[in-house]
């Protein structure tokens, strides 16, 4: 029973894994191949962290394989109807990261209302000095916040909400029975009801464009985005062609359609405030985030059951 891991591994889990066991290494090619024919018949887990995540073809070279202990929320690198498919279990790191989460959320609306990065760069450049103040912003206090995605991390961002007195509403697929919040039937109307449109929602391919055109068109020229969730969920070329012509506010982004990639687009606007994919990344919620990886793994290995399965 061989472990292998694939991609570049969280400094927390990377040690947590090393302490306890010797995993296998996928290689990338031209390696690969003589790696596989060498080991493929031994490995039954797979540990990985977001991208590259594990495909079907990786799947089909590993006959044995028959878990992903995936380190994050987010197992959209995996393609999950593939691992069903061949009855390999995925687990995820739920809980553990949503207040973390959630507190990033907070951030990049408080940064992007009230501009305080781009106010930094104001007093930085000695912009006070010689041109006065800086202009007004906009209040978070009092506003309409649209969540789209109130699972576990929307919901704290919620509840994080309330406490700035936020006129809330959310879309899911199906409205929450008993949620006291406003439900939206349609992302289209859930964007055209707020000031801010938050995205919480899980990556992969059900969600991949869900914040269309459409949809920011909705938010419009007195509206904000920001996305805590995944790339993929916002059609970011129509982010850029809106937020450049004033089709919206500004936007919060702590994720992008191709990251590391940031199109330079974004970078040169001073209404968008732009995080290198930093959600969960304080030190204790990444050591916790790794501590139910290795439970998953360690569980796996003993019993054949994951703990925290998608
Ligand atoms: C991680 C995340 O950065 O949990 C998630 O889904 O996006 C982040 O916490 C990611 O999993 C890569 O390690």
């Amino acid at each position: 029973m061989a472990i292998l891991v694939v991609g570049r591994l969280e400094p927390a889990l990377e040690q947590q894994l090393t302490a306890a066991h010797t995993p296998l290494r996928l290689p990338a090619a031209p390696e690969r191949a003589d790696f596989l024919r060498q080991h493929a018949d031994a490995v039954t887990v797979i540990v990985c962290g977001g991208r590259p995540g594990v495909d079907a073809a990786l799947m089909d070279a590993l006959p044995q394989l028959r878990a992903i202990v995936n380190f994050g929320a987010g197992v959209d690198a995996i393609d999950l109807n593939a691992a069903r498919a061949r009855g390999i279990g995925v687990s995820n790191t739920p809980d553990v990261l949503s207040d973390t989460v959630a507190d990033t959320a907070l951030g990049l609306i408080l940064d992007t209302l009230r501009g305080f990065a781009a106010a930094d760069r104001y007093v930085r450049a000695g912009r006070w000095a010689a041109q006065g103040p800086f202009p007004y912003t906009r209040d978070v206090t009092g506003s309409r916040v649209g969540i789209l995605g109130l699972g576990r991390i929307g919901s704290a961002i919620a509840t994080r909400l309330l406490g700035f007195d936020c006129a809330i509403a959310y879309h899911n697929r199906n409205a929450i029975p008993d949620s006291p919040l406003r439900y939206a039937a349609s992302p289209v109307e859930l964007a055209a009801s707020v000031d801010v449109l938050v995205v919480a929602t899980a990556g992969g391919p059900d969600s991949a464009h869900l914040v269309n055109r459409e949809v920011l068109e909705a938010l419009g020229p007195q509206g904000y985005l920001v996305n805590i969730a995944r790339g993929s969920v916002v059609d970011q070329d129509a982010l850029i062609e809106l937020l450049t012509a004033g089709g919206l506010a500004g936007a919060g982004l702590d994720v992008y359609a191709n990251e590391p990639t940031v199109p330079a687009a974004l970078a040169e606007l001073d209404n968008v405030v732009l995080l290198p994919h930093v959600g969960s990344a304080t030190a204790r919620t990444r050591t916790a985030m790794a501590t139910v990886a290795m439970r998953n793994l360690e569980e796996f290995l003993t019993s054949g059951q994951l703990v925290t399965p998608v």
